[in-house]
Parts: C-alpha cells; structure tokens; sequence
C-alpha cells in the first residue's frame, strides 16, 4: 500500500481514499482510487471479479435483490470455461474430479446457506443459496448436497473430470506429498455487495485447491472463514489457501475490527497481521482478504507480494493492486 498506516489511520472515515494502484487493462498503473463511500457497491476477488460485479450491479439496477446480484455475479464466474479456479471448469482434486465449495450470506435477517465438495453442478452457489432459502439447514456437502441441487432443477453435468485431470497434470504435476497442491493453482471469487438501502450480502465459490485429497474442505463454503456477513457492521471475504484462513475465523475477524471502528482496509491489514504473528507460516501464509461496510467503505489485504481486487459502483468498475 502507499499510504503510511499512520496516515491512513488519520483520515476520516467516509471518503477516505485507499492506498491502492489502479489496474486498467494489463499494466498496473499508479493513480488515485475511486472514492470511497458509494452505494450501491460490489467488490470481490482478483481482475476475473470486475465481469462478475458488473453483472451484480446489473441485477440490482434491474430490480433484483441483493442476493439475486450476488448469485447472478458469481455465476457469471462459474460459467467461465478459462476459469481454472471457480466452477466445474476448475482444476480437479487428487483422484482427478472437480469437487466445488459455495456461501451465500443475506445480511438482513443474518441468513446463509453453503454447499461443500460438490460434485457435477453448474452454479454452486445457487445451491448455497436455495440451501439457504428452501431448508432449515445451513449446509449440505457431498453426494447430498448434489442430490438435493439436482432435486432443486440445478443444472448438472456428468461427474467424470478424468480428461481434465490429465489435460492439468500434464500442466501443473500434483507435488510428491499425497493431496499435495501446487501453490500457484488456487484463486476464489468471493464478492460483496452493499445495496443502495444498506443492507449487506456476499457469496464465495471456488474449485478449492488443485490437487486437494478427495473430501477435502476450505474456507470457502465455511461460514466466518471464507464469507461472513452482519448488517450492522460490513462483509468480509477471502482467497488463498483455506486452511490458513479457517484455523482464524478470517473473515469473522475482518468483521469484527470494522465493529471496533476500523476501516475496511485496515481491518483487513489488522486481520492478516494477527494471523501471520501467531502462525509458523507467518507472512508466507498466501491469503488475502477484501471487505466492504456500510458507509461504502472497502479496502483488503494480502501476505503475497501483490493482490488484485474488483470494486463496482454505478459510477466506476475497476481492478485495484495493492
Ligand atoms: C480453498 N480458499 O479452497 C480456497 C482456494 C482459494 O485462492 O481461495 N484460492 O482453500
């Protein structure tokens, strides 16, 4: 970030200007963020977010609630085929099949619903979501989660990934430990969105890591790890390797500094450093968190060298660096 935490933390709170770089097209390039404090407002995970806001910020100005754009975003993520971190186009665990992790949270009436290795389903987070809304539950995972999305009309796919297995092992071979996973083979799409009214709601989905044992959860789908939402306060999502962000509550802990007052981004920041002072791994950790709350505020935070984030309102859509 180019902006001392000292300054920072001297700012005022609403219209404060983040410390970030504005990525337009490929080259990063030096220059103001947007201002902080719009609603409507999406933001989520890495430049493939930016299509995925769009298409939330579409939902809404077409009428549709804010779960609606949450859904309609990430499946915008889902659907896209050079995806190899979101959706069935995602790299395959260790027995060579896509086994996919989803939330959703609905912030007014505190709200959520998750999928976990789910196996041959197009849209997991519609899964998550009509977990959410049709059942008593919270979540389902497995071969129930897929039989309750196919009762549900989800549509679905054959569950042999045997040829993109071999098509990514060629590319990318499994590390010698069993379930090992290479480090560059993991990206989320976690998204955020506060509407016009404030209210708060977010979703996650991912393939989870490549080469991940079969069965094998992260913080994506789990709620207060992956995605957490209050109304009162903001949102909180993450990317990175899961089990270094579900041993925390990561995103329930990005939450709970912006109740104590601090702005999303130093939350974010204040997250990351108590996780990396009490773990072995300390900053090599990989992970990174976004947040927004309910001033309009956003920011996030990563342990790599760089992280990119998408921020969407009705007056800019941008990739962010920091
Ligand atoms: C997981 N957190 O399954 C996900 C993967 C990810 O960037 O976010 N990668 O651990």
């Amino acid at each position: 970030m180019n902006i001392t935490r000292r300054k920072f933390v001297g700012q005022t709170a609403i219209g404060l200007v983040g410390g970030a770089s504005l990525q337009t097209g490929g080259s990063a390039e030096v220059s103001k963020p947007p201002k902080q404090g719009e609603a409507p407002l999406v933001v989520s995970t890495w430049p493939f977010g930016k299509p995925a806001n769009d298409a939330a910020l579409k939902a809404l100005k077409s009428g549709g609630s804010l779960i609606d754009a949450v859904e309609q975003g990430i499946s915008v993520t889902e659907s896209d085929v050079s995806n190899h971190y979101v959706g069935l186009s995602g790299d395959p665990n260790a027995a060579g099949v896509v086994q996919l992790d989803a939330c959703i949270m609905s912030g007014p009436g505190h709200q959520a619903g998750s999928v976990a290795a789910l196996e041959g389903i197009r849209h997991p987070i519609s899964a998550a979501r009509r977990v959410m809304e049709k059942t008593p539950h919270v979540m389902l995972v497995g071969e129930g989660a897929r039989m309750f999305a196919l009762s549900h009309g989800l549509e679905s796919v054959p569950v042999d990934s045997r040829a993109r297995y071999e098509e990514w092992q060629k590319k990318i071979p499994l590390s010698a430990k069993p379930g090992g996973t290479h480090k560059d083979t993991h990206d989320t799409i976690a998204l955020l969105v506060l509407g016009g009214d404030r209210n708060i709601a977010g979703g996650c989905s991912t393939s989870g890591l490549g080469g991940k044992l079969p069965g094998r959860v992260g913080d994506s789908p789990i709620i207060g790890s992956g995605l957490y939402v209050d109304n009162e306060v903001g949102a909180a999502g993450a990317t990175g390797v899961g089990e270094n962000v579900m041993r925390y509550c990561g995103s329930f802990m990005v939450v709970e500094f912006m109740r104590q007052g601090l702005h999303p981004e130093e939350a974010c920041r204040q997250t990351i450093q108590r996780i990396a002072r009490q773990d072995p791994k300390g900053m090599n950790l990989t992970i990174s968190f976004i947040a927004l709350d309910k001033h309009g505020r956003f920011g996030a935070a990563t342990t790599n060298k760089n992280f990119q984030y998408a921020v969407t309102t009705t007056s800019f859509s941008r990739v962010l660096e920091i």
